[in-house]
This record gives structure tokens, sequence and C-alpha cells, in this order.
């Protein structure tokens, strides 16, 4: 099935400037890139994406890293975009992630991990309707 996912490259990624790098991987995997854009996060905003989190001990440095710098965000569309992106991100801690995937490559600790994706389709309309007005999805 088609479908569409929210893809974030972080801040860490940025000023590593592996962000081409990323972008290059991203078409290789087959996905179809829209809304592509540039943003810098305030904390309320940082907050505000991961208001899932808001109880977790790592709130506030997930917060303040991800409202350092400079971030892209994207749409990703594809067969099965959800779960395919998240692959080839990796697991969430660079150290555990599989050869190959963009965390283990480029990612530095469980937090500056590089890349964002949603985890599922419920999550992806969530994030995606975070950041893009309906007519721009
Ligand atoms: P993921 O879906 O792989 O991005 O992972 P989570 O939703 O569990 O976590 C969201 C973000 O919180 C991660 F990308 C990085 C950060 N995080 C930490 O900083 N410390 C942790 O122990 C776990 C997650």
């Amino acid at each position: 099935m088609v479908e569409k996912t929210l893809a974030i490259i972080k801040p860490d990624a940025i000023k590593k400037k592996v962000a081409g790098k990323i972008i290059q991987r991203i078409e290789d995997e087959g996905f179809k890139i829209s809304g592509l854009r540039m943003l810098h996060l305030t904390k309320e905003e940082a907050k505000g994406f991961y208001v899932i989190h808001k109880d977790k001990k790592f709130y506030e440095s997930l917060t303040d890293f991800m409202s350092s710098g400079e971030i892209m965000i994207m749409i990703l569309e594809r067969e099965d975009a959800i779960s395919h992106w998240r692959q080839v991100m990796g697991v969430t801690d660079p150290a555990l992630a599989d050869p190959g995937t963009l965390r283990q490559i480029f990612g530095f600790s469980i937090e500056r991990n590089a890349v964002h994706g949603s985890d599922s389709p419920t999550t992806a309309e969530w994030e995606i309707n975070y950041f893009y007005k309906k007519e721009e999805q």
C-alpha cells in the first residue's frame, strides 16, 4: 500500500553536512520526497512534536537538542513507507543499529541519532499534520 511518512534530518546530521548523503539514500530507496523544508524549531515547537515523551527523563535534553539547530523535514511516499523508512533508519540507538542503516552510519548517540521517522499510520498522520497544512500534504 502506498503510504506517507514524516522524515526529519536532525540537527546533528545537518551540522555534519551529511544531509545530501541521507537524501541520496532516500531517493535510492525509492521514496518520493515532497514538501522538503528546512527549519529551526523553537524549544516549544520541539516540545509539542515530542509531547508523547513529555514524562520521560530524556524529554528536556531531547527537545533542547532538536531546537539547537536547523533540521530538514519532508514527507516521504512509497509502498509501505512507514516501515521501510524505519528499516532504513535502524533502531533508536546507533550503537545497536544494523550495519548500513542511517543511524548506524551517521548517528552519534541515542539522542543524536541523525534521523526521525513516524512509527505508525496514526503517528504519521499526526506528525505530517504538525508541520503541513492539509493542502500541502
Ligand atoms: P524512535 O522512534 O526510534 O525515534 O525512538 P523513540 O520514539 O523511542 O524516541 C524518540 C527520540 O527520543 C529518539 F529519536 C531519541 C530520543 N531518545 C533519547 O534521547 N533517549 C532515549 O533513551 C530514548 C529516546
